[in-house]
């Protein structure tokens, strides 16, 4: 068993959450994670306040362990979405992709411990101050929305800048990326990736194919030219337009900014294997069959448990 503040303050069994992917981690995904030890996330994407609450519903029928929610923060929904998590009290809120500081207060109000993702040490600093439980240290190896710097980096450096827990993400995928996110700081991980082919995620077949599929040189950042809005994806023919439109002449930050989101659906609900953006991380070439949840869970650990039991090795 590993020891980490974050089971006993979460009351989790593991310290593994799984990443709130946008139209994909749903309330079934969410309560099998739970289930399974981890902490689950629904990801409230650019869905309103009914979405969600449906599937805060749907997951509270599926388990009585604890779950969060995921606020993404350009959604034009988070004002309303963030509601609707302090009136369910949701046990868990993480947010991704900008600053959550003016939900802070109602999330503390409601005793609601919140994590953001943060990409920088600024940004995890910012975040302590605001009253965060704890941060979220995501490097840009993970799928979708990503920042400038790699795990290896970022996590020590984030561990060194603050006194809440940290959370290691990004290009973890087995029990050697776990094992070196603690070693690295973290206190635990959250993978995004792997649970994309559990069976219990509902993602559209041909998506859970191309990861299984995926090598590791199988994805590309887009929206680098302009920055603030780089997104992690699998190379296809909609990443090759986005990029050759990106550096074309009359290209400006805006039409960039829209150009993909509208993708992110068409990949995980219609599958659409040319004009989809396939959000997915570098550890995709690690991922080579589908598993439930827990079965998810149980190698983690035990992989995890076993390296650092076995750590000693390098010492004389
Ligand atoms: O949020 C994610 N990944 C996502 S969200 C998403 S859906 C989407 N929809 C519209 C536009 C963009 C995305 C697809 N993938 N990951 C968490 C994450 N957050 N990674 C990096 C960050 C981040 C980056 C900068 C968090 C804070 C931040 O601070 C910027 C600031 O405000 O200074």
């Amino acid at each position: 068993m590993i020891k980490s503040s974050l089971c006993k303050d979460l009351n989790i069994k593991y310290p593994i959450f799984q990443g709130g992917m946008a139209w994909i981690a749903d309330g079934k995904l969410a309560a099998a994670v739970s289930n399974a030890g981890g902490l689950g996330i629904i990801s409230a994407m650019n869905a309103d306040s009914g979405y969600i609450s449906e599937q805060i519903d749907i997951a509270r029928s599926l388990t009585n362990e604890p779950f969060g929610v995921n606020i993404m923060l350009m959604s034009r929904y988070a004002g309303e979405v963030a509601k609707i998590i302090a009136q369910k009290k949701v046990n868990v809120v993480t947010t991704g992709a900008g600053n959550p500081k003016k939900y802070m207060p109602l999330f503390n109000a409601s005793h609601i411990p919140v994590i953001p993702v943060v990409a920088s040490t600024a940004m995890a600093k910012i975040m302590e101050r605001s009253g965060a439980y704890a941060v979220i240290a995501e490097g840009q190896e993970a799928g979708g929305h990503i920042g400038d710097l790699t795990t290896m980096a970022l996590i020590p450096q984030v561990c060194d800048a603050v006194n809440i827990p940290v959370i290691a993400a990004g290009g973890i995928g087995d029990g050697r990326g776990m094992a070196a996110a603690l070693m690295l700081g973290a206190c635990g991980v959250q993978l995004g990736t792997a649970f994309l082919v559990a069976k219990e995620c509902s993602v559209h077949p041909n998506y859970k194919k191309m990861i299984l599929k995926a090598g590791d040189i199988s994805t590309v950042a887009t929206g680098m030219r302009f920055g603030g809005n780089t997104c992690r994806c699998l190379k296809n023919s909609f990443s090759r337009d986005f990029i050759k439109a990106e550096y074309s002449p009359d290209a400006t930050a805006q039409s960039v900014a829209s150009h993909g989101l509208k993708a992110f659906k068409n990949a995980a609900v219609n599958g659409d294997v040319k004009g989809g953006n396939f959000l997915a991380g570098q550890i995709s070439g690690l991922i080579n069959h589908e598993a439930t949840a827990k079965e998810i869970i149980d190698n983690l650990m035990e992989h995890t448990v076993e390296l650092l039991k076995g750590a000693n090795k390098w010492i004389e």
